[in-house]
């Protein structure tokens, strides 16, 4: 059984919005000339995703077109919604043949528990995020922005994830500040809930790393993203393999620059103490 799991591609649906979903395309077609049998995204997959009933942002089309082109050949697929993506539903379920879920799932591979999540709201001190987040996330919110025509609530669209999206290219000092709460939530997971493997995104910085404790131990995985790393984890014959995509030579290496490997580094660092 191959799987393989990714998130934050942040793909643009307004007018003007760029093409850095380009790499990903490739990689969904890379992806249908392989033998995978699940696919796994992450969340974040949109920089907005909105479904009013059937009516949902066009400019979706070239990533809902190759999804759809995996599903037809028999690739099971599952989408965590992100932030920037909760409002998925429907549309994606029945349309383009993918699972949605609303929120973290396990899987059970081999005799290993696996925890996926996207990885937002798990700073408890950033309230004024956690507010806003229930109050998007509600179903009164979304059944007002439903009122709206879809042009509108694009633009409205557009300038939330426009401050997000700030946070991302800019505030990197924010982006760390998620990264620590997600690694503290995977150690709390791996530690005391006895998960093997705890799979995020959201922090778009690749992550491997090891939790243990006298008895339990487990790995840590962060996706990175497809705006920078273009980085994705496959589970194949019972284990897991941190991997990159060259969109430019549409090859496939194993993932071992960057921040994967300063954590390592600074993991070695850590077991040389005595
Ligand atoms: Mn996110």
């Amino acid at each position: 059984m191959t799987l393989v799991f990714c998130s934050d591609v942040h793909a643009p649906v307004m007018r003007g919005g760029g093409d850095r979903h380009l790499p990903f395309i490739k990689f969904l077609q890379y992806l249908q000339r392989q033998d995978i049998d699940g696919l796994f995204i992450l969340g974040d997959l949109f920089d907005f995703w909105f479904e009013f009933g059937d009516v949902v942002f066009g400019r979706g089309l070239p990533i809902l077109k190759e999804l759809s082109n995996l599903a037809d050949i028999g690739v099971d697929l599952h989408f965590l919604v992100g932030n920037h993506d909760y409002w998925a539903g429907r549309f994606m379920e029945e349309q383009v043949g993918i699972e949605v879920h609303k929120g973290p799932i396990e899987l059970k591979l081999g005799k290993k528990r696996v925890l996926l999540c996207h990885g937002d709201g798990l700073n408890p001190e950033d309230r004024g995020y956690l507010f806003m987040r229930k109050v998007l996330r509600s179903p009164w919110t979304i059944a007002a922005f439903r009122l709206f025509h879809p042009e509108l609530a694009l633009r409205i669209g557009r300038w939330a994830s426009s401050t997000s999206r700030e946070q991302i290219y800019v505030n990197l000092e924010g982006k760390r500040k998620e990264a620590e709460a997600i690694r503290a939530f995977a150690e709390r997971q791996i530690l005391e809930r006895a998960r093997d493997v705890v799979i995020a995104g959201h922090c778009h910085i690749p992550v491997i790393e090891e939790f243990s404790s006298d008895t339990h131990q487990g790995t840590y995985y962060n996706l990175g993203d497809w705006l920078r790393h273009y980085t994705f984890l496959v589970y194949e014959n019972g284990t897991f393999r941190y991997c990159r995509f060259d969109p430019e030579t549409r090859q496939v290496s194993e993932w071992t620059d960057g921040s994967v490997a300063e954590t390592e580094a600074k993991r070695t660092e850590e077991s040389a103490v005595p």
